[in-house]
């Protein structure tokens, strides 16, 4: 089975920003104030103006999913079903509307809500704020953007260790290395044998965990990838 964990890189062909590149979204506010649970016990109108913000930007008709997105696709599809296990942590849905049949969303989605009084989530593509009541229990006030702050546990992690001990080839695409415990899943999936290959437009200075890279836009270096794959099948 090919474990494949994308990160921002892969939507940035899209118009979704990064985090760490130059005029990323890390260099515009801080981290401590936008994504973290502190942050939003602080200040939550900040916090939903960040990501009511970036959910305007995702479902604006011009963030459509790029060639890298869809070759990912295109490849589950092709090989027989489990042969790929996707992990992103991207919060966006480019994915799913590329067409992957199954995406574990280990930082969460920017498309869905948690209520912290009936704990339930539901699908939310509008802005949200304090007055924003939940779709499910009615109430008001609860809303939080369903996505994973720094300090807290990532989603799935459980699936994603049982799937990481399986793999045989380990592949990441568009991701600076930088955040964990999602950094440290090449490390696990060496461990356990499996050969490693970096896709970025850039080198991430890991070149001791991964056995191969392609260095150049996710959009030209992913269907190189994919396609040669499904030749080989
Ligand atoms: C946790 C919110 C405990 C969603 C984000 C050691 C072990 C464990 C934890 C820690 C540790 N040390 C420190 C920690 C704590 C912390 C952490 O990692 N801090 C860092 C800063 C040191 N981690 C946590 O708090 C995590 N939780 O540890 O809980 C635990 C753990 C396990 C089990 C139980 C309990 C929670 C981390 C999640 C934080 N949430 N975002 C949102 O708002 O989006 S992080 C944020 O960074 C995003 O989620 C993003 O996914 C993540 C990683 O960024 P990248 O995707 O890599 O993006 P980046 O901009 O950095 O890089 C872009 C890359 O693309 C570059 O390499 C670039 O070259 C490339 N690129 C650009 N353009 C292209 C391209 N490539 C190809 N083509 C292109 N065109």
């Amino acid at each position: 089975m090919i474990f494949i964990l994308t990160g921002a890189g892969i939507s940035q062909e899209s118009g979704i920003d990064t985090f760490r590149d130059k005029g990323g979204l890390w260099r515009k506010v801080r981290v401590e104030d936008v994504a973290t649970p502190a942050g939003f016990r602080r200040d939550a109108a900040k916090v939903h103006r960040f990501y009511n913000q970036r959910r305007k930007e995702l479902t604006s008709s011009r963030r459509v999913p790029n060639a890298a997105h869809l070759a990912l696709a295109e490849l589950a599809l092709t090989l027989d079903r489990g042969e790929v296990f996707l992990v992103t942590q991207n919060v966006d849905d480019l994915h799913e509307r590329a067409g992957s049949p199954e995406v574990c969303h280990l930082h969460g989605s920017l498309l869905s809500a948690l209520c912290l009084n009936c704990g339930r989530r539901s699908d939310w593509k509008g802005d949200m704020d304090r007055s924003s009541s939940c779709p499910k229990c009615a109430q008001k006030g609860g809303l939080r953007p369903d996505v994973v702050w720094f300090g807290e546990r990532p989603f799935h992690f459980d699936l994603v260790y049982e799937m990481l001990s399986r793999c045989s080839l380990f592949v990441s695409i568009g991701t600076s290395g930088a955040v964990y415990p999602a950094a440290g899943l090449v490390g696990g999936a060496k461990a356990s044998g499996a050969k490693t290959l970096e896709i970025n437009v850039v080198p991430t200075g890991r070149e001791k965990l991964f056995d191969e890279g392609l260095y150049g836009p996710a959009t030209e270096m992913v269907p190189l990838w994919t396609e040669k794959l499904i030749k080989n099948k």
